[in-house]
């Protein structure tokens, strides 16, 4: 019984993260020719940043498309890429977290990040740590 709870939990989590990795993968694709490149993933950072002062802020990344659906808390994912950018964890992201992510997510290192990579490689990011 435990068994085929924990099974069911677990299918609601994937398909939870697969609507995710999906729709935030869609934002970031500007151009929508399917591939995500450093300068689209730079647009998204400048369309979150509401102020145009260069940082995102917690109230910033909150209102913006972002990894924050279960399991992953919204608190999680800031830190994530707080902890990455270039004056880490002092409770801004700049722009060095872009860079970062992008070099997370683009696994075999060609400057394109497919569906695929966003799709294998999107949630390890936020659950290892
Ligand atoms: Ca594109
Ligand atoms: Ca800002
Ligand atoms: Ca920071
Ligand atoms: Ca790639």
């Amino acid at each position: 019984m435990l068994v085929i709870v924990f099974l069911g939990l677990l299918a609601v989590t994937l398909s939870l993260d697969a609507e995710t990795s999906k729709s935030l993968y869609d934002v970031l694709d500007g151009n929508k020719d399917g591939v995500v490149r450093l300068n689209e993933m730079f647009g998204t950072y400048n369309i979150v940043d509401v102020n145009k002062d260069g940082l995102i802020t917690f109230e910033e990344f909150a209102a913006g498309p972002h990894p924050g659906a279960p399991p992953l808390s919204m608190r999680e994912a800031f830190r994530y890429f707080d902890d990455r950018d270039n004056e880490k964890n002092n409770g801004v992201l700049d722009s060095g977290c872009v860079v970062a992510f992008f070099d997370d997510l683009d696994v075999n290192k060609n400057g394109v990040i497919t569906r695929q990579e966003m799709k294998d490689n999107y949630l390890p990011l936020f659950l290892v740590k």
